[in-house]
């Protein structure tokens, strides 16, 4: 008996296995939270970076409204430091690392004729360690914000001065954060170096792509080192060391210098992508071949370089021998090179081009504009004498947000408008679009441009008031009302964007007769993206494709003939 059950178990065909469709019942929302595809991922990362951009500007509303008038009263010390603290954590970690990370995720895959990330799941995990940073960080506003700025200096954000749980959301908000980027950027290099469509060489790589790409390896290179700066920060406060304490024969240098051989790489992160869209662009709505894709590619490259090597001239005011000094002046100043390269390219591009003025090319064109001023500033902050005037002023705060609004947000905003018709299948509206743009530029240049000003009138930042001295009042007022207008324009976009949801023109897979393989496809794209991928033979993909279209259609019918 025995022998013979075992004997028919062993015949019994093994059961055939069969890939097929499993019908599921729609529950949209628990589709959303486990899925695996990058580009809803990407969208996750989206709407959750510009939730947090938001939030951040109301921050940044508040804040001015503080600064409105001289001895204001609105807001009390305590909140007033919480809000530049949350504002500038919220812009930094939450929205322009991210949502870079949110265009690599949608695009990437779609640019390089691959159906999904390297690593999908892994790429799920990335942006749930961002959402997870960002919800222990914000809830830390029912207990105590942390009061440090986003630099989180020691010994501000010891547990002498600052003992409540505030810094430690801090410090995990940069912990999940920052492994979340990790894994995310490991995942492109892999996707990019892997997966690239058949005859896609590396001088075929779209530009983006080339910036995600130098993006991950500079996440990879500097995260490493604020992991370590905040774990010592972490230990310091709860487990008894002492490494940024000098009673103990700690440093509170030490911070410094591993925050920043961290923060100066994290502005590249920031404004890299930012540059990548923008040599997608212009190209498009000049109707001309980008000019110097290897002088781009190359300079993207070495601009990353670079700028590991300049950490310290955001400590020129701590004592340091000039030969140091001096490095970091010349290697700060190197900087302005290939930076100046790419400028004269994109300008180059634009030179004699079919111009065609549609909402993502005005963006690109406020990006150079802005872009140049920060840019130009930052020249003179990097020549330490100067520095040494105007650190921690007015002056900085100018330049850093002519920097990350003209290198980041102008950016984000040409390749919102350039990509949501891929993303949704809409296009968005032209005449909000514009509003919304000048709006924008407008409200910018009066928040921002006098702020020079009251720093060369000796206004620090991080300060909740001042004395009326000097043009003060007039100044921070100018400066207020310009960033109320300002917001306006970017809720124009907001409502642009909801609404073309739903009303928007059917876009079609190929509304800007764009050049790259992610106009190949429909849109939105269907789950697996390609029905096949084409074999990549020019940095323009589709341009070869159309032009093969045409020549078919002209070519005389070989049986009529
Ligand atoms: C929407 C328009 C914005 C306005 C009106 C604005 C305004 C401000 C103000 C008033 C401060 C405080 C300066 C001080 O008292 O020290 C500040 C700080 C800061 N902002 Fe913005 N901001 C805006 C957008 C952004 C964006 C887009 C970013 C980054 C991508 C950003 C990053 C920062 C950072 C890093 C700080 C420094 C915080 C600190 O010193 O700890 N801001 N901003
Ligand atoms: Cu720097």
């Amino acid at each position: 008996m025995a022998v013979s059950t075992a004997s028919t178990l062993t015949q019994t065909p093994i059961p055939q296995v069969v890939a097929h469709e499993v019908p599921r019942p729609t529950r949209n929302w628990v589709d959303w939270l486990t899925t695996t595809d990058h580009k809803k991922i990407g969208i996750m990362y989206l709407v959750l970076t510009f939730a947090f951009f938001g939030v951040g500007g109301v921050e940044a509303l508040l804040i001015r409204l503080q600064l409105a008038v001289p001895d204001n009263t609105l807001l009390d010390f305590k909140t007033y430091n919480q809000l530049i603290t949350m504002h500038g954590t919220t812009m930094v970690f939450l929205f322009v690392v991210p949502v870079m990370a949110g265009f690599g995720n949608y695009f990437v895959p779609l640019m390089i004729g691959a159906r999904d990330m390297a690593f999908p799941k892994l790429n799920a995990l990335s942006f749930w360690m961002l959402a997870a940073g960002g919800a222990v960080f914000y809830a830390s506003i029912f207990f105590n914000p942390p009061e440090c700025g986003w630099t989180c200096y020691v010994p501000l954000s010891s547990k002498d001065y600052l003992p409540n749980g505030g810094v430690d959301a801090w410090i995990f908000l940069v912990h999940l954060t920052g492994i979340g980027s990790l894994v995310g950027s490991v995942n492109f290099y892999v996707t990019i170096a892997n997966m690239r469509a058949p005859g896609m060489t590396w001088s075929r790589l779209p530009l983006f792509c080339w910036t995600i790409l130098t993006y991950s390896v500079l996440l990879i290179l500097a995260l490493p080192a604020i992991a370590a700066a905040v774990t010592l920060l972490l230990t310091d406060r709860h487990f008894g060391t002492n490494f940024y304490d000098p009673a103990e024969g700690g440093s509170p240098l030490l911070w410094q210098h591993l925050f920043w051989f961290f923060g100066h790489p994290e502005v590249y992160i920031m404004v890299l992508p930012g540059f990548g869209i923008i040599s997608e662009v212009l190209p498009i709505f000049a109707r001309k071949p980008i000019f110097g894709y290897k002088a781009i590619a190359a300079s993207t490259l070495t601009i990353a370089f670079l700028g590991l090597m300049v950490w310290a001239h955001h400590m020129f005011t701590t004592p340091s021998p000039s030969v140091v000094l001096v490095f970091f002046m010349v290697s700060s100043m190197l900087i302005s090179i290939p930076t100046g390269i790419k400028i004269f390219s994109w300008i180059g591009t634009l030179w004699r081009g079919t111009i065609v003025f549609r909402t993502p090319l005005l963006f690109a064109v406020g990006f150079l504009g802005t872009f140049l001023i920060g840019g130009i500033t930052g020249v003179f902050l990097a020549i330490y004498p100067v520095d040494w005037q105007l650190h921690d002023t007015y002056f900085v705060v100018a330049h850093f947000h002519y920097v990350l609004m003209g290198g980041a947000v102008f950016a984000v905003f040409s390749g919102l408008y350039y990509w949501f018709p891929k993303m949704t299948g809409r296009m968005m509206d032209e005449k909000l679009g514009k509003i919304s743009f000048w709006t924008m530029l407008i409200g910018f240049h009066t928040t921002f441009l006098v702020q020079h000003s009251i720093g060369l009138d000796g206004m620090p930042r991080r300060i909740p008031e001042y004395a009326d001295v000097g043009h003060l009042g007039l100044y921070n007022l100018i400066s207020t009302i310009g960033a109320f207008i300002l917001g306006v324009g970017i809720l124009v976009t907001a409502i642009n964007a909801l609404r073309s949801l739903k009303h928007g023109p059917v876009a079609g897979p190929d509304p800007w007769k764009a050049n790259t393989l992610e106009w190949f496809t429909q849109s939105p794209p269907p789950k697996n993206n390609f029905d096949a991928v084409p074999r990549v033979r020019s940095v323009e993909p589709m341009k070869d494709i159309r032009a093969e279209i045409e020549r078919r259609t002209n070519e005389p019918d070989p049986v009529s003939a």
